[in-house]
């Protein structure tokens, strides 16, 4: 396979899910825009490239699992989801509906092809180390991959979480840390300084590698990289920028949660469209 045409594909995928985020949060005129556009360029690679899992059985013991830590996220991940079929993307209509299957924060009890429910925040690492050792221990080869937000870093569990996987040397769990520099009512750094968060989970003895997150061809390596590894934990500092696509979000301190007018909406679906028309005729180039 030409890595430079598949690079270009995973581009338009990545679009293409970024859009239909943006489209799902936009019958609400709400929801966390700024942490769900961070990660669109590793999902994308996750569920275009990298996890092994079936739509038809998402339950299915040989699959690859993937905890969302930062759970608020979850719109992208169900955006991803519909797009390859786990559920008809009708359903997406139901984001945030009391009843739905779409919650705010992932829930693996109300989603197909979601596997942990979170939104408390810190507790998903533990939750990953879990489900990897419970895969080791009964004997498959699946991956746990598991976001993490920068923010949510300073809640202890984090850390006990990192000792274990480590003490464990599970080979089979990867993190994914987004570091936009953003949380909920501010900058990381001002709320409480992480300083390096590669050298600090790099201390808890884990591998870490560390890229743009919107980069494709450098996380494609760093997430290659990371699977062709086995001998313990590996953790993927990821440097984005929070609301990264969407043209009333990015930049801005607020765009944790946020509230936006139709008018705006329509602007950054026009916006992200068009960067998604680039990399269709880059593709076809
Ligand atoms: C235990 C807990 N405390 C507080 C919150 C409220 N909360 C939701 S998101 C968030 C900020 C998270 O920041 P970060 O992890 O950096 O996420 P990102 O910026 O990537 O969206 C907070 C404090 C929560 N969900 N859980």
């Amino acid at each position: 396979m030409n890595k430079s045409i598949r690079y270009k594909e995973l581009r338009v995928f990545a679009e293409e899910i970024r859009v239909k985020t943006l489209r799902t949060f936009g019958h609400i005129g709400f929801g966390h825009i700024g942490g769900a556009m961070s990660i669109v360029e590793a999902v994308a690679l996750l569920y275009g490239e990298f996890m092994r899992y079936d739509p038809k059985n998402p339950r299915w013991a040989e699959r690859d699992k993937l905890v969302t830590s930062k759970g608020h996220a979850g719109p992208t991940i169900y955006a991803t989801l519909a797009i390859k079929g786990f559920f008809p993307e009708s359903m997406l209509r139901e984001l945030n509906q009391g009843g739905g299957h779409l919650p705010s924060h992932t829930d693996r009890n109300k989603t197909p092809g979601i596997d942990m429910t979170t939104g408390s925040l810190g507790q998903g690492l533990s939750a990953a180390c879990g489900i990897a050792l419970g895969d080791r221990m009964d004997g498959r080869d699946s991956t746990t991959w598991c976001f993490l937000g920068d923010g949510e870093l300073d809640e202890g569990q984090n850390w006990e979480a990192f000792l274990f996987a480590n003490q464990m040397k599970l080979g089979n769990l990867i993190a994914i840390v987004d570091q936009n520099g953003q949380q909920l009512d501010g900058y990381t750094a001002d709320v409480m300084d992480l300083g390096s968060v590669e050298q600090k989970i790099a201390a808890f003895g884990w591998k870490v590698l560390s890229c743009d997150g919107h980069d494709i061809p450098a996380l494609y390596q760093a997430m290659a990289e990371a699977k062709e590894y086995t001998e313990g934990p590996v953790a993927i500092v990821m440097h984005t920028k929070k609301g990264h696509g969407c043209s009333f979000a990015e930049g801005i301190l607020s765009n944790h949660h946020i509230n936006f007018k139709p008018e705006q909406m329509e602007d950054a679906l026009q916006k992200a469209n068009a960067v998604l028309e680039d990399a269709r005729l880059a593709l076809r180039k």
